[in-house]
Order: structure tokens, then sequence, then C-alpha cells
């Protein structure tokens, strides 16, 4: 199971233009994990610095690839496409765009930092992106915000005996979000909403959802359009405002990736995803080449293009997700090659969680793991760190 990231934003934004250049991966046939049907959904990679030449070892990665000591690790990228202003109220939230969202683990809100675009996605000048920002997370918080009154609703019918436990019924209303009891009790205690709901006026109500809304929905902001010269300002502008501290932020041409990587197929240029240079190896025309020197100005300013950044940030920066890599304390690994897998796990994920993420075999028979780089070993609620190394070992 991998990771689902959500691309979110208003029309004419950039949205098809990301998904487009993160997923268009010229990878060794073979490598793709999963294919699909759903044009709006496709394979994208996130990178980890491979674990394997610190024991001296050539990885052979069973899913995805590894470039130059770069493991590029497969997640899935959906374009949520038909988000449109006061989608909650009225017009309603299109069922495929609710069955997206629901599914997308962390959100990328792909904005348009030049400020062409209108609220509707209408050409115009001097947008301020921060009225798309507002609207997307205000549009989240009010279907929240609905789900949070079916949670109430439930709770005041029930039958709950002689306790009644407001967040057993929220995170049963709430379970598509993959949320649980502890978290929602959480949320309600740190918000100060408290655990009786019969207490919550409309204030406490909406900051609660939108508590629980940030919590399973977090969201990297993609400031696209950034190789526009009216990008910067605005892009200054709104990452210096505290009340946008919430949030992350990373400037992006979703052009310039989907440029680099049509030129790389072409084998006009060589470019490693999410690099911030590239080389020319092939023949470009006089256009072409001019077009190259501009993106290698722009890349060579950000530090790339942005893209794999945005969902690099989602995954490890807003989700706190870690990759691991299943090793033997003796640097081998099983007869099919070593260095085969990198998971990604949750935040705050143990030992204990990542061997019931093998299996739950494993998980049942778990003595301890062993740190492959310290020779160490680690207790079941040992929590772990991005890019460990671990063995397992077990009764069975
Ligand atoms: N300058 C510039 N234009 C972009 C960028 N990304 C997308 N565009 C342009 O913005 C327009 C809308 O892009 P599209 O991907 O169709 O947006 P969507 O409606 O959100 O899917 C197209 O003309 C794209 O070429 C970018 O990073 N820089
Ligand atoms: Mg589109």
């Amino acid at each position: 199971m991998s990771y689902k990231i959500g691309l979110v934003g208003k029309p004419s934004v950039g949205k098809s233009s990301f998904f487009n250049a993160a997923t268009m991966n010229d990878v060794p046939e073979g490598a793709y994990p999963f294919t699909t049907i759903d044009p709006s959904v496709g394979e994208a990679y996130v990178r980890v610095e491979c674990a394997a030449p610190e024991f001296d070892e050539t990885c052979t990665p069973s899913v995805g690839y590894c470039d130059d000591g770069t493991r590029f690790v497969p997640v899935k990228l959906v374009d949520v496409a038909g988000l449109i202003p006061g989608a909650h109220e009225g017009k309603g939230l299109g069922n495929q765009f609710l069955t997206d969202l629901n599914e997308a683990d962390v959100l990328a809100h792909v904005v348009d930092f030049s400020g062409e675009t209108d609220l509707e996605g209408e050409p115009t000048e001097g947008h301020d992106p921060r009225e798309d920002i507002d609207f997307l997370e205000n549009e989240l918080d009010m279907w929240y915000l609905d789900i949070l009154e079916k949670g109430l609703e439930r709770y005041r019918s029930g039958y709950h005996g002689e306790e009644k436990k407001i967040e057993e019924d929220l995170a049963e209303q709430m379970s598509a979000f993959k949320t649980n009891k502890d978290e929602i009790k959480q949320i309600l205690l740190a918000t100060d909403a408290g655990l009786d709901p019969e207490e919550w006026d409309e204030e406490i109500k909406a900051r609660v959802a939108r508590e629980i809304r940030k919590r399973t929905k977090p969201i990297v902001i993609a400031a696209n359009k950034m190789d526009k010269p009216a990008a910067q300002e605005h892009y200054d502008s709104v990452t210096s405002d505290p009340d946008y501290e919430h949030l992350t932020f990373v400037p992006t041409s979703a052009h310039a990736e989907k440029a680099l990587k049509q030129a790389n197929e072409a084998d006009v240029v060589d470019y490693q995803p999410g690099a911030s240079n590239f080389e020319i190896v092939g023949d470009p025309s006089e256009e072409q080449a001019a077009g190259l020197e501009q993106i290698r100005e722009y890349v060579d300013d950000f530090d790339g293009t942005g893209v794999q950044d945005v969902l690099e940030s989602a995954l490890f920066d807003v989700m706190g997700a870690i990759a691991i890599f299943p090793g033997s304390a003796n640097g081998r690994a099983d007869s099919q090659g070593v260095f085969r897998d990198c998971f990604i796990l949750p935040e705050a994920s143990t030992t204990e969680d990542f061997a019931y993420h093998l299996h739950s075999d494993i998980g049942k028979g778990l003595l301890h793991g062993i740190d492959c780089r310290s020779n160490r070993q680690v207790g079941s609620d040992h929590e772990l760190d991005h890019r460990d190394v671990v063995e397992i070992v077990t009764t069975n």
C-alpha cells in the first residue's frame, strides 16, 4: 500500500501540468507496482537517499528504482479536479471529488502565485494567492463541520448505556479519514472543547472541525508558476505573513519540470527528477536551447523545479512519515538481492509497527529489532527514525 497525495486547487493553476510532470517517469520496464485505468491516478516517486552504499552494497529495488544513490520510492498521485467556489454549500461537492479527497493521505494545494488567475480560474492580474489558500481551507473545514454535525447527531440519538463517549461517535463518523477515538479525544482536549458536546457553541464546533481536518488532511502549498515575474512578490508577502505560518510552501514550476522530463525523454538533456541542474547531452534546436537556458536559471535560483520537493515535503515534512529499510545486521538480505525494499511508515512508527507492517505474523512473533548501522538491539516500542535500517528478530 503506497501513500496517496491528492493534488487540489481551482482550475488553471497547473494541477494537470504538475500531475503530468510528476508521473511522467523514465523508469525501467516492470518497475511499476500497479497499473491503473484511472487517468487521474498516477505513480510518482519520493526520493530517499539509499542506505545500501553505507553497507558497501548495490541495492535491487523491488519497486521504484535507484539512480546514483537516490532511491525513488513509489507514491500515488491523484489529480482531484472539481473544486469550485461554494462547493460545500448548495452546489455540493461531486461524488468523485469526495471519494478522491477521502482517500488522500495528504493534500498538495497547487496555487498560482503569479496572481494571473482569479478564483474561477479565469485570467486576471494581481490576484492575491491568500484568497485561494483561505478558500480551500474553508471549503475543507466546512465539509468536516458537516461530518462533525452528523457525528453529534449520532451521539445524541444513539444508545450509549451509562457512559456516552463523544470521541467514539466522532471517530466512527470520521473513520474514512483514518483517525481514531484516541486522536479525536486528544484533539478535543487540545482545542479546549472538552468532552461534553452539549456545551459546544458554533465557534467551538468550527474549531474542532478545523483541527481534525488539519490532522487528517494536512496541506502543503505548491506555490506554482514561480517562473513568472509577478510570482516572487506574492511569494515573499504570503510566506512572511504570520497568518500563514501553519502552512508549508514549496516554490514550484510545474512547467519547468515538465519541459525537463520531456527533454530527458528525448535524450536532449540528462536530468534526474528533483535535481537542481541538468546536462545538455543532445542537439536542441535554437528555440529549445533558449528555453532550456531559462529553465537553467530557474533551477539555479530555486534549487530545482520544486515538483519533487512538493511530494517529499507532503510526506516527510507535513505528514512526518519516515522511510525504513529492512536489513540484516550482517548486511545481507534474502536470495533475491539486498536492500530490495524501502517502506514509508507513518510518523512515530516503532519497531513493532514496522514488524506489523511487514506481516502480522512478524508483528506477533516480534522479539526485538536490530539497528543495522550500530548493530544494537532496539526494543519493540523504540521509535524509528527516517532512513533507519532495521532487522526484525522474531520467535518464528
Ligand atoms: N508559467 C507557468 N505556467 C504554468 C505552470 N504550470 C502550468 N502552467 C500553465 O497554466 C495553464 C493551466 O495549466 P493546467 O495544468 O491545465 O491547470 P489545471 O487546470 O489546474 O489542471 C496552462 O497554460 C499551463 O501551461 C508553471 O509552472 N509556470
Ligand atoms: Mg487540469
